[in-house]
């Protein structure tokens, strides 16, 4: 009887605590405000780096895959980037035209960039000794760039997490979820108090013993110390479903966090829930020698149509074992900022739409200006299809020559287009209506 009125009692306990938690935890979102500013920026840095750069294998995966656990696990006492400049970081995503820096804090391996006192794997246990995080966040808000976090909720290194590598079945018999986010919650409220990040992007919560409850319980913590804080979709518990396809495109609006995450894909237009596609510049997010690079007109041509799908684009480079991000890359980047020179007014501030992007163009809306992405020229003449209301009444190739153009009695839109398009990667035509653009709905192709 004694035995069944304790159970009776810890049954009693354990769900007044769980709903204390979910009621303490009521989902504060952030305010449209914030989350509009976010998506004005549209394309921001991402950075995956870690001691495994002396390996050049995948970051947290390749470890006791790869690389042995041994060899992995000692890569920090190697680790001496002397080369590691964070001006020289920021003044690359500077001159690709980004306007956000995210970076790798700590990924899978549990590999702390910072000096964090809740973890011996750190920064300060390489030769290097240097803030890698307090360096990038003092240029970055020094050269106005929003500076924002990578946080790994898996962690294979960590005896507290249940799995020890990637695509391990059997549990770690040291697991332990209560001390695993204690820890957590510490090293992130360290980083919030040292750092002031603007957004912080969550990975790894696809496995089942991370649950929505943890993910709430870590959401209420970062809100508390910080109300505006971005977060993007990958703290909640996934479920099931979701852990199937794996791709984070969705943002269930009652959901802790703020955007959907599509990955090395370009989400689909969306005008009501805020998204952000992150891809690599190579095929590997951290440093990998003789990768490939992706082409200019590639990721000119990404970033136009993450923009003409009304989403933000993360795009990441993945800096070498001295420090250096590899000139190959920055010149790539380099490229893209030289274009958005020139047609930077057709990205930022602007919203995606009111036509589905395809492979010939997309457009982007600010006001009563729509601009029009060519990405080829297929013929002398581009028909749009018909916005209903709308006139055109001027038409242009941005920062460039006026072009003439008709509209017949369905308003169906035909663009005579210059023999030679300015740029063959991304030619921007504008458009001034007789209305405000950004009222227009989608519309589909013709
Ligand atoms: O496992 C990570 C991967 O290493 C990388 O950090 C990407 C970036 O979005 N996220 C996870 C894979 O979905």
């Amino acid at each position: 009887m004694k035995y069944c009125l304790n159970i009776l009692l810890l049954l009693t306990i354990g769900g007044t605590l769980s709903a204390q938690i979910k009621k303490e935890t009521t989902i504060v979102k952030t305010s449209k405000v914030v989350m509009d500013q976010f998506m004005d920026l549209r394309f921001g840095m991402f950075i995956h780096w870690g001691p495994v750069a002396l390996r050049g294998t995948e970051i947290g995966w390749s470890r006791g895959n790869q690389v042995s656990f041994e060899d992995y696990d000692q890569l920090h006492k190697e680790f001496n980037p002397v080369l590691f400049n964070a001006e020289e970081w920021v003044q690359s995503a500077k001159n690709a035209g980004m306007k956000y820096l995210t970076i790798t804090a700590k990924h899978h391996d549990g590999f702390c960039l910072w000096p964090t006192k809740f973890s011996d794997l750190n920064i300060m246990e390489t030769p290097f000794k240097r803030d890698v995080v307090g360096e990038l966040a003092t240029a970055c808000k020094k050269h106005g760039l929003k500076f924002c976090v990578y946080f790994t909720v898996l962690d294979w290194h960590d005896p507290h997490y249940p799995y020890v590598r990637a695509g391990a079945k059997d549990i770690n018999p040291t697991t332990d979820m209560a001390k695993f986010v204690a820890t957590m919650k510490d090293e992130l409220t360290e980083i919030l108090t040292n750092y002031d990040p603007y957004m912080l992007w969550f990975d790894g919560n696809w496995d089942k013993e991370w649950t929505d409850a943890h993910g709430q319980e870590v959401y209420a913590l970062l809100k508390q110390l910080k109300p505006d804080i971005i977060i993007n979709n990958r703290l909640k518990g996934i479920s099931d479903f979701d852990r199937t396809r794996e791709d984070h495109t969705r943002l269930s609006p009652d959901a802790i966090g703020d955007y959907a995450t599509p990955e090395q894909k370009i989400g689909a237009i969306n005008m009501v829930h805020p998204w952000e596609s992150c891809m690599t510049i190579g095929s590997q997010w951290s440093w990998k020698p003789n990768d490939e690079v992706r082409s200019t007109k590639e990721c000119i041509q990404t970033l136009a149509k993450t923009a003409a799908g009304n989403g933000n684009l993360l795009f990441n480079v993945g800096p070498m074992l001295d420090g250096r991000i590899e000139a190959r890359q920055i010149n790539r980047l380099k490229e893209m900022g030289d274009w958005l020179h020139n047609y930077g007014e057709s990205i930022y501030g602007t919203k995606g739409g009111p036509f589905i992007p395809n492979s010939t163009y997309a457009s982007t809306r600010k006001g009563h200006m729509l601009y029009v992405h060519i990405f080829d020229r297929k013929e002398d003449v581009l028909t749009l299809p018909a916005l209903k209301g709308v006139k055109v009444k001027k038409a242009r190739v941005l920062n460039g020559d006026v072009i003439t153009f008709s509209q017949n009695v369905t308003g169906s839109i035909a663009l005579n287009l210059p023999a030679k398009l300015p740029n063959a990667d991304d030619t921007v035509i504008v458009l001034e209506l007789n209305k405000n653009a950004e009222s227009i709905p989608v519309v589909a192709q013709l």
